[in-house]
């Protein structure tokens, strides 16, 4: 089933933000902080009011706005107050204030003229120093099984520092937002994941009743989980549309999103896994820091990345004992967000690592390594030593699969002889699980009371038969409008064509939290299910009467209503739902007219998915350039409701993942100074970096979800560094180089001395 979205957007017939265009609209620029620490002493605007269409500038002082403060329960959280406009810039590119013009080169031009006096502040950029000083944002600290016990009757002890460099998600559309105040309510469009969430901030921070509040996600160009948060650039918009009376624009530049938006992972990982002799795993500790920026994200707080590391870690593996400690640290740099595959790519890196260097101290095959580890899967449900509750799944089958369709035999032979000619070819293995589908439970229970966890839909069968569905749930590129078509169109046994589904907005879909972690395939295709099952009775009940049968002696199958047994005593949904919105006087007053459901559905969440990744890598002796000749994946989301998503996700996740694996990174300097400000500068991954993927499928049903589905969104980020870093690992051991750090950059692998076959 192809994506029915495609068609509209790849003839440019998207509509995003930057779309929007409005009546007497006006746009905003950000003046920014050039440096990383400082106190604002003057804003002088003097010379800008001469430049044609400049309307006005705004300081902090100058615009009501509550500053942006989440907040988890549960202890060891100190706050964090991010104001709409600064006072005190705790990161270089913060905004300190706006202008606002009839063009938007105006007001770039207006931004320029704008002078700012800065009175210089000390800065800490680095994990270390924001842990001397103790700048700590968030802590927790957790220990199940006999920890102690395991190392002191180990065989093995490996302890490893392993450390994540930053990145940022860098979605094609930046961000972007219009806001519209029309005397007494905000109407928002914003290239957003979450919009109710939106909503109520914008309600928060502005004092507005929610009610007078509404957010439309028109279509989103990628969000990779940078657009879940809500940023003060957001606020500042819809409190300028109210202050001016007119509707203003904001879309981000390239270098605005990669200096200022939300960046991710940068983390440090103390890790000791203690081993038995024939490679069991018996225990495991690890310490995770991360540099989570100046201030919490909104809504998700600096806790996700440590904790999401810190309790994914043991991965699909049977280890009795784990002892964590998870740590944010506040720096002057910008705020850590989500993106895709949070805390749970450190995880798996971390992880895989350690399995990988317990096979090579024990002299054992990494595969047998994990054969010897893997949960099997009578074993499920399987409590992780975390305390995460794997619901279902199969490695041991799921790493079978993938040896075989790498011929893993061959491939390491292959790997000897490329050896002998002076080669450096190494293969790398990743299995991790992949924690999706959560519903309200996870958030109470981590404390993010921001985040609601339920999702709703409302589904309204027309009067001309035709399908229509308002979700909570945007789509950022995943393909939601065919996927929930699907579910809807097999329910109601309606073509797809006949099934539209609304891009979401507050105004005319019920509320919910938004897409991230992977909740999409599990939470709204339950919603949609419910609610079209609340339809079925319905629907029955007025066929029965159109057909002057018993509701229960009625079949509902494509599209039509028949009599059980007389095919041809049938009518059509069409002719039903007409009944539904144009009663006939046989229909007696007792069914109310309409026909349409709308559910909330909080998600019996999480359920885990997961996959094996098996790479093989060549690395450039001379360049340290990696290459990827073969890539496979054997994926487990459960049943599969459309390959060809699935699939597409995968490829987008894992080519992110190599990205992430050999390439990007977001340098600051020593100061505070963002040294990678343009695409020349933070190196994405292009055509010619990827790999053909070899991709394969296993379905192990969720026991608890509507149609045993799973998500999967995220994996390909998860799986792909972890494996890449493995298989460079394996490449790089003749020459007793050690990978711990992410990304692995060419130019730490360049110039090695050639092999020597006597060495191989
Ligand atoms: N799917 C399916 N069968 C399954 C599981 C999933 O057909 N058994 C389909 C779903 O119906 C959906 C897609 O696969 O169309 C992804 O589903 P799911 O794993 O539930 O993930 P979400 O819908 O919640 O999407 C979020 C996830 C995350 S967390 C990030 S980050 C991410 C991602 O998806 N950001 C993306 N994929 C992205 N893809 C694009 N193009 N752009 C982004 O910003």
């Amino acid at each position: 089933m192809k994506r029915v979205e495609d068609p509209r957007l790849l003839r440019g017939q998207g509509r995003y933000v930057d779309d929007i265009v409005l009546p007497r609209m006006l746009h905003a620029a950000f003046v920014r902080s050039p440096h990383p620490h400082a106190a604002v002493q003057r804003i002088d605007a003097v010379t800008a009011r001469d430049i044609t269409g400049a309307i006005a500038v705004f300081g902090p002082a100058d615009l009501a706005i509550a500053d942006l403060a989440p907040r988890v329960s549960g202890g060891g959280f100190t706050p964090t107050a991010w104001p709409a406009l600064a006072r005190e810039p705790r990161f270089c590119g913060e905004a300190v204030a706006v202008v606002v013009a009839t063009s938007a080169c105006a007001a770039a031009d207006v931004v320029e003229r704008i002078g700012v006096d800065y009175d210089v502040r000390p800065a800490c950029t680095t994990l270390d120093e924001a842990l001397r000083a103790d700048a700590v944002l968030f802590r927790r600290t957790q220990r199940r099984g006999d920890v102690e016990g395991a190392f002191d009757h180990a065989h093995l002890v490996v302890r490893e520092t392993f450390s994540h460099g930053r990145l940022t998600a860098l979605p094609l559309e930046p961000r972007g937002v219009v806001a519209d105040w029309d005397g007494e309510a905000l109407t928002v469009w914003a290239s957003t994941q979450t919009p109710s969430i939106m909503r109520r901030a914008l309600a928060t921070a502005l004092e507005l009743p929610q009610a007078r509040v509404r957010v439309i996600a028109p279509d989103v160009g990628g969000g990779f989980g940078l657009k879940m948060h809500v940023f003060p650039e957001d606020l500042v918009v819809a409190a300028l549309a109210r202050r001016l009376g007119r509707p203003v624009k904001w879309i981000e530049t390239r270098r605005e999103n990669l200096a200022a938006a939300a960046q991710a992972r940068e983390q440090r990982v103390e890790a000791e896994v203690a081993a038995a002799a024939d490679g069991r795993l018996l225990g495991l500790k690890s310490r995770v820091v991360s540099d989570a920026g100046a201030y919490h994200i909104y809504p998700l707080t600096a806790m996700l990345e440590p904790l999401g590391t810190a309790s994914i870690l043991p991965g699909p593996y049977l280890t009795a004992a784990y002892a964590w400690e998870a740590i944010a640290v506040a720096t002057h740099k910008p705020p850590l967000g989500a993106y895709r595959g949070v805390g749970m790519t450190m995880g798996a890196f971390v992880m895989e690592r350690l399995v990988d260097l317990v096979a090579t101290r024990l002299g054992l095959d990494p595969a047998e390594v994990r054969r010897r580890n893997l949960i099997p899967r009578e074993s499920y449900p399987h409590v992780s030593p975390s305390g995460l509750r794997y619901d279902s799944g199969d490695f041991p089958k799921a790493l079978e699969q993938a040896l075989a369709a790498v011929d893993y035999d061959g491939l390491r032979h292959a790997q000897r002889e490329a050896r002998v000619q002076g080669r450096a070819v190494g293969i790398g293995i990743a299995c991790y699980t992949e924690y999706t589908g959560m519903g309200s439970e996870v958030f109470r229970g981590r404390g993010m009371d921001d985040v609601s966890g339920v999702e709703a839909a409302s589904v309204r069968v027309e009067p001309d038969g035709g399908v229509r569905c308002a979700t909570s749930f945007p789509s950022q590129g995943q393909g939601h409008a065919t996927t929930i078509a699907q579910v809807v169109a097999d329910r109601l046994g309606v073509p797809l064509e006949r099934v539209r589904v609304e891009p979401a907005d507050t105004g005319v879909a019920p509320l919910g939290s938004g897409t991230f972690g992977s909740r999409g395939a599990v939470s709204i295709g339950g919603t949609v299910t419910v609610a079209t099952e609340r339809l079925r009775p319905k629907i029955q009940a007025l066929a029965a009467r159109l057909l002057e049968a018993s509701a229960s002696d009625v079949v509902l199958e494509d599209g039509r209503a028949h009599v059980r047994g007389f095919p041809q005593r049938a009518v059509t949904l069409a002719e039903i739902a007409r009944a539904a919105y144009a009663p006939p006087a046989a229909l007696g007053p007792e069914l109310e007219p309409g026909l349409e459901a709308t559910v909330y559905f909080d998600p019996p969440g999480p359920t885990f998915s997961g996959a094996v990744h098996i790479a093989m890598v060549e690395l450039d002796i001379e360049s340290g350039r990696v290459t990827i000749p073969r890539y496979v994946v054997v994926e487990d989301c459960g049943p599969l409701v459309n390959p060809t998503i699935v699939e597409g996700q995968i490829h987008g996740a894992v080519v992110q993942g190599i990205g992430e694996a050999l390439l990007e990174r977001v340098v600051h300097d020593a100061a505070g100074q963002l040294l990678t400000g343009t695409l020349m500068d933070y190196a994405l991954p292009k055509a010619g970096d990827v790999p053909m993927f070899e991709i394969g499928h296993l379905e192990t049903p969720a026991p608890a979800m509507p149609g045993g589905i799973k998500g999967m969104g995220e994996g390909g980020t998860i799986g792909a560094p972890a494996a890449v870093a493995n298989a460079v690992a394996d490449a790089v051991a003749p020459f007793g180089l050690a990978i711990t750090a992410l990304p692995i950059a060419a130019e730490s692998l360049a110039r090695l001395p050639r092999y020597s076959p006597r060495k191989v």
